[in-house]
């Protein structure tokens, strides 16, 4: 690199650090008159854990994305195929600990004590942190739903049995919320009231494409909320945010938080 370029990249370095520690500054000051933060996160929050996220690099799986196989159509059509994604998924998730983002959302909690965390994944590791109260719109991964009795339970088994049964013999399903399938109606009604009552939302490793989730943070902007998007990558919500955060969620949030 010639000598007059390097200056200009070093100048950059620190334009770029200021604008984050101004930035960090401006979000600490809407955090000190928040009365009721909310976060709505994806699966980049995830991404910091190793959890590949659905639209991303690792989003395939043998060569086919996660939209195709979490239907309920996939799965009436080659229940076996879907309890092998999901089998591949809890095995790597099996692996993984929450990241220095959950723990940091964790500590925002202690501060804020209704501090209601919306997520969209599956991959229980904002509980797993420690965070008391968690909305998961789209279900949990290490539940399953038998499609016979419609017995909900907690099934950690790495490798799961495939087709695993219940004790009634029915077949079980994982108790996710697949493509064209209603959101457990409370947890979608608590997510708006949420949106709806918010002054500060953080929406967090997002591309914000999945709906009913993505209307969120319109919604929460609608009723007058200030939003903080923290992504590496722009997304169509993008354009409604008050800040944009352009950097990984376990760099910023530890920052942002102190920890
Ligand atoms: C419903 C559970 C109605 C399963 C999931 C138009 C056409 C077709 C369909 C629709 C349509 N409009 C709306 C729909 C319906 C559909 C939908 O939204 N489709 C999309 C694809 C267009 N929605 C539905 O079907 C929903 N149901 O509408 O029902 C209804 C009503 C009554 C009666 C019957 C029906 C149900 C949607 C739920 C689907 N299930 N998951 C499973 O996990 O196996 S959604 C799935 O996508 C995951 O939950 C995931 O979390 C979610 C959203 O994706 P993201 O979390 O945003 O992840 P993504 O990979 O996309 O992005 C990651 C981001 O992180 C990126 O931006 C990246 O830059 C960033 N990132 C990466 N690293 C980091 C980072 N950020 C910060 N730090 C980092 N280090
Ligand atoms: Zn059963």
């Amino acid at each position: 690199m010639s000598q007059k370029r390097a200056p200009d990249r070093a100048a950059r370095v620190v334009r770029r650090m200021q604008d984050l520690s101004n930035t960090i500054e401006e979000i600490r000051g809407r955090l000190e008159d928040s009365r009721m933060p909310v976060v709505l996160s994806g699966a980049g929050i995830s991404a910091e854990s190793g959890v590949p996220t659905f639209r991303g690099a690792g989003g395939l799986w043998k060569n086919m994305r996660a939209e195709d196989l979490a239907t309920p159509e996939a799965f009436e059509r080659d229940p076996v195929l879907v309890w092998e994604f999901y089998d591949y998924r809890r095995r790597v998730l099996a692996g993984v600990r929450p990241n220095p983002a959950h723990y940091a959302l964790v500590r925002l909690a202690e501060r804020f004590k209704d501090l209601t965390i919306i997520t969209q994944n599956v991959d229980g590791l904002h509980s797993l942190a420690g965070s008391p109260k968690v909305l998961e719109l789209h279900g949990n991964i290490w539940r399953t739903r038998c499609l016979g009795c419609g017995r909900v339970e907690e099934n950690r088994d790495v490798p799961i049995t495939i087709p695993p049964r219940c004790a009634c013999g029915g077949m079980l399903r994982p108790d996710v919320v697949w493509f064209g399938e209603a959101l457990p109606a409370d947890v979608i009604e608590a997510a708006f009231e949420a949106a709806d009552r918010t002054d500060l939302m953080f929406v967090v490793g997002t591309s914000g494409v999945v709906q009913p989730a993505a209307s969120l943070a319109p919604r929460a902007k609608a009723n007058g909320a200030y939003l903080v998007e923290i992504n590496p990558d722009a997304t169509p919500i993008s354009t409604v945010m008050d800040v944009v955060v352009k950097e990984k969620a376990g760099e910023f949030l530890p920052r942002l938080v102190g920890i």
